[in-house]
């Protein structure tokens, strides 16, 4: 049975490499750093069948220890502080996890007795290209492997030095050691603070609070009204103030992402370590959207066709520098590594919002019990909706039967 050590299990791809290589047969190993919360929601499922040991990247000792201990054929390197935002705010922490953290792995494969036994495989990214990027004959903008970097984030930055780290062990001292140029990549279990997340996220608690406001009031439909940074719900009949919804505030919504499913990135990784010899491939599905093409597929699928009024653009949200335009040209890995990927821009933008739409209907039990106990006229708060409860999916009406407007 072959074994896979993987730093930053509970992270979003960390799960789903996890699962992947269960299924492969692997026996799984994952690395978790002590915090005074649980961070292993999106593992709880198969927790039983991994193990899981304790250690921070930056501890290079530890990080020594554990590959010796567990003797991994396979080492994925995906622990990182990966918010560029936060990059910008955290800059030494970025460094010392993202850049140091890495090449401490790499030091332990290097003075491992199994160094030549072992398959690393680091989580480069798209940020790598920054402000840069190639033209076809058409002046159709791309990146791919010949693409210089120009990083435009400290976290870029780090993850520069890890990049050219990796190439230098492989290089150096003949280290079976890829990375991975992954462009932007979502999912269910996306980090709240990422913009898609923050938008399906955002949406979920809507739709919750709408529904929920419905029931509470026993009314079918609401007039609804925009101030500044709140949609207001008032009654269709008497127009009295039933309640508020805080409205979604965002930065920039005009750079261009090329983002794909993280269920099929993962299966990219396991495929760059599957060859006879270590590369670096860039990931990506080819499509560039910007933020407002996303917040169209997004608020599509509740049958919102002008978020505008739903929006506030807000300047905590810009970064001190940004990476405008990115475009991933994915040929060599579909030549050499067969990987193509499943999941489409709008399948993803749809998945997400049903997630959290669902999620958010679960979690209304409590709204519900708190209801019923107290007086028919109480206004509904935000906590309330986000109360954590297991509320039968059945009695929910689908989104389009809750009126907008
Ligand atoms: P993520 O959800 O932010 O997960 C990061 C993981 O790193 C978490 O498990 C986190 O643990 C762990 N971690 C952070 N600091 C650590 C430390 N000091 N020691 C040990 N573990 C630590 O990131 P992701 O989206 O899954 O991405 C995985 C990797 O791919 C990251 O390296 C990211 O930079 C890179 N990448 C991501 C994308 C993308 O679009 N998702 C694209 C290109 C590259 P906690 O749970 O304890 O926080
Ligand atoms: O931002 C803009 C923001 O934080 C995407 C990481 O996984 O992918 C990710 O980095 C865009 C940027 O991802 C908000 O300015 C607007 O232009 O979702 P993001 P990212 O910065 O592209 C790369 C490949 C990685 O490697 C990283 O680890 O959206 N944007 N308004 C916003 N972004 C956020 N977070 N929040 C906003 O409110």
């Amino acid at each position: 049975m072959k074994k896979a050590l993987i730093f930053g299990i509970t992270g979003q791809d960390g799960s789903y490499l996890a699962e992947m290589l269960l299924e492969k047969g692997y026996e799984v190993t994952g690395v978790t750093r002590r915090v005074s919360v649980n961070t292993t929601e999106r593992i709880s499922h198969i927790l039983h069948k991994i193990n899981i040991v304790e250690g921070d990247i930056t501890d290079g000792f530890n990080v020594m220890r554990i590959i010796e201990d567990f003797k991994p054929d396979e080492v994925y390197s995906l622990a990182a502080q990966s918010h560029v935002g936060t990059s910008f705010s955290q800059p030494n922490l970025t460094w010392d996890v993202t850049a140091g953290g890495v090449l401490n792995i790499l030091e332990a494969i290097r003075h491992s007795d199994r160094c030549f036994d072992m398959r690393f495989y680091q989580a480069s990214t798209s940020e790598l290209f920054g402000k840069n990027y190639d033209e076809t004959e058409n002046g159709e903008k791309f990146q791919n492997e010949k693409t210089q970097f120009m990083p435009q984030s400290p976290y870029a930055v780090a993850k520069m030095a890890a990049h050219n780290m990796v190439r230098i062990y492989r290089e150096g001292y003949g280290m079976h050691a890829s990375s991975g140029i992954l462009f932007n990549h979502e999912s269910e279990r996306r980090g709240e603070d990422f913009v898609t997340r923050k938008i399906t996220k955002w949406i979920g608690g809507f739709i919750g609070f709408k529904e929920a406001l419905r029931r509470e009031y026993n009314l079918k439909i609401f007039k609804t009204e925009f101030s500044e940074d709140k949609i207001v719900f008032k009654c269709g009949v008497t127009n009295q103030v039933l309640s508020s919804y805080p409205k979604l505030r965002l930065g920039n919504l005009d750079a261009s992402r090329d983002w794909g499913h993280a269920k099929d990135y993962v299966r990219a990784m396991w495929m760059m370590l599957q060859r006879t010899d270590p590369d670096d491939y860039v990931i990506a599905t080819g499509e560039a959207h910007t933020i407002r093409e996303f917040l169209d597929a997004a608020f599509c699928k509740i049958d919102i066709l002008d978020w505008s009024h739903c929006v506030v653009i807000d300047p905590e949200f810009y970064r001190p520098a940004e990476v405008e335009y990115l475009r991933g040209d994915r040929t060599k890995a579909t030549d050499i590594l067969g990987w193509e990927p499943e999941i489409s821009f709008k399948e993803l933008a749809f998945r997400m919002v049903d997630h959290d739409v669902k999620t958010q209907r679960l979690q209304r039990s409590n709204l519900q019990k708190i209801s019923t106990n107290s007086s028919k006229t109480r206004q509904v708060h935000m906590s309330d909706v986000q109360e954590k409860g297991k509320e039968s999916l059945a009695q929910c009406p689908p989104y389009n039967e809750v009126e907008f407007g």
